[in-house]
């Protein structure tokens, strides 16, 4: 099988063999991915260079192995305008544009905060879909011009397979869909201004769209099933995480960390509302309740902006530098808009600190490892949350994704919440993507038999709490720093 893994900073095209009780995972290609702004002063990703991409390392795959089957995860929120004839309106935009900020701002004066979370359970954000299509009807000609909207990952099975469907988890992160029930919020979505005309229809993660068509199935993929997995990334993850204790928390840990539980239903109450956890459509029925934490993406560009000024440092140096520093110095909310765009995070988490009186980081090692411990806190608190509205404390931490070779992050989150913190497979996503193709295949029965290979597949790192006063103090301050930030929002 292929795995075509999306993120919001590269993409790679995953070759996965199963061998009735391992999988083994193998990078074919890896590509950079970013969004810029375009001539119109739009942030957007550019889906053709994408494709291109995806299409030529396929291609390549098939010329020395048999491709059974092929299917996409991406990123969440984002969507492509289909025109009638199948083709793009134009490339589609990031959710880290500013306008979405202000369509936010817009959309609560209108219908309320209440009205927003309560049409699917989604954590009301400035990168929700409903934000970004509310700005394109107010302010572009886009939707006029478009047929449907696809969300990313289906926009990709639409290239292979010239299907026009939206898989089930992916459209979950629209704000607009609740996968529980199969309902699109039509009622809302008209009354913010956008023609629900646009919305697909829905099929289940594991659906068999049909055989690759057009020019790659010229190029060896003539026989290769297009099978959606779980199209959207965390999903995928989830799907691909071996739980260490039933109900225990995950993190899938990239430019974002998502956090939270797998339950069987949604929870939508006062009191999640209040938290502001959200209820993304999981894997054959299941929800993830998680909240999503700014993630990696501090770090990321702080990178940037330490290599633009000379300093090039990979991830493995910077981690060092903050593990030399001591540890809740400074506390931020990674979650303030401050931290959403693109731009000198160094400079960022430094205002932030001058400007709520913590000491001011000087430096790589300080201001990462302010930006660890911060993301530690962070997790900290949606754990906190979590267990306060379920009425249940997790016992265990599972992380995965790229961030889970982060030792210092992990140990400071194994500190912060208490819990031991086990760690992989780093290519949960991946793993979580193929996995609901054999099940599809009929390789594999279910999610827990995935589950099980995942397991068998994957050597974890764990990390033991160790119990300290200054991390709960540490969380509290952290506390009030977001009841600050929202108010303010
Ligand atoms: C992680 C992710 C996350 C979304 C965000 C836009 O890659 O899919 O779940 O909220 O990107």
């Amino acid at each position: 099988m292929a795995a075509v893994d999306l993120g919001a900073e590269s993409g790679r095209v995953v070759r996965a063999a199963f061998d009735g009780e391992r999988l083994a995972l193998d990078v074919a290609g890896r590509f950079p991915n970013g969004a810029r702004p375009f001539a119109d002063g739009l942030l957007r990703w550019d889906l053709d260079a994408l494709w291109t991409h995806v299409s030529d390392v396929l291609a390549g795959l098939a010329a020395s192995t048999p491709v059974a089957s092929v299917g996409v995860d991406t990123w969440g929120v984002d969507y492509g305008l289909l025109a009638a004839d199948g083709s793009l309106v134009d490339q589609p935009t990031c959710y880290r544009d500013p306008r979405q900020v202000r369509a936010m701002r817009e959309a609560v004066e209108r219908v309320g905060a209440d009205r927003l979370y309560g049409a699917a359970g989604i954590q009301t954000m400035e990168i929700n879909t409903v934000f970004a299509l509310m700005d394109d009807a107010a302010r572009t000609d886009r939707l006029d011009r478009a047929e449907t909207m696809l969300m990313i990952p289906d926009v990709f099975h639409h290239l292979l397979s010239g299907a026009r469907v939206t898989e089930s988890t992916a459209a979950s992160t629209s704000a607009l869909y609740r996968s529980d029930t199969g309902q699109w919020a039509v009622d809302l979505a008209e009354e913010l201004g956008i023609p629900s005309r646009l919305f697909p229809e829905v099929v289940p993660a594991g659906t068999d769209l049909g055989a690759v068509t057009g020019p790659l199935a010229e190029r060896g993929l003539g026989r290769t099933r297009v099978i959606t997995p779980t199209g959207h990334d965390t999903a995928a993850a989830v799907v691909g995480t071996p739980f260490a204790t039933p109900g225990g928390v995950f993190i899938s840990s990239g430019t974002w960390s998502l956090v939270g539980v797998e339950r069987d239903q949604p929870l939508i109450t006062a009191g999640t509302a209040a938290a502001n956890l959200t209820n993304e459509g999981g894997y054959d029925g299941t929800t993830r309740l998680l909240r999503n934490v700014m993630g990696l993406w501090v770090l990321q560009q702080c990178r940037a902006q330490w290599r633009a000024e000379g300093h090039d440092l990979d991830y493995a140096q910077i981690a060092e530098l903050a593990a030399a520093e001591p540890a809740l110095r400074s506390v931020v909310n990674v979650n303030a808009q401050d931290f959403l765009a693109p731009g000198d995070m160094p400079a960022r988490v430094q205002a932030y600190c001058a400007r709520h009186g913590d000491p001011v980081p000087q430096g790589v090692g300080a201001v990462a490892r302010c930006v660890v411990d911060s993301l530690a806190l962070a997790y900290r608190l949606v754990v906190d949350d979590v267990a306060e509205v379920t009425g249940r404390r997790p016992g265990s931490v599972n992380v995965t994704g790229g961030g889970a070779n982060h030792r210092l992050l992990a140990q400071a989150t194994a500190d912060a919440t208490g819990l031991p913190v086990h760690c992989g497979p780093a290519e949960a996503t991946a793993l979580g993507n193929a996995g609901v193709q054999l099940i599809a295949l009929g390789e594999l029965a279910d999610l827990a038999d995935l589950r099980r290979v995942v397991a068998a597949s994957t050597e974890l790192r764990s990390h033991e709490p160790r119990a300290s006063a200054a991390w709960d103090d540490a969380a509290a301050r952290l506390r009030g720093l977001v009841e600050e930030d929202d108010r303010a929002r």
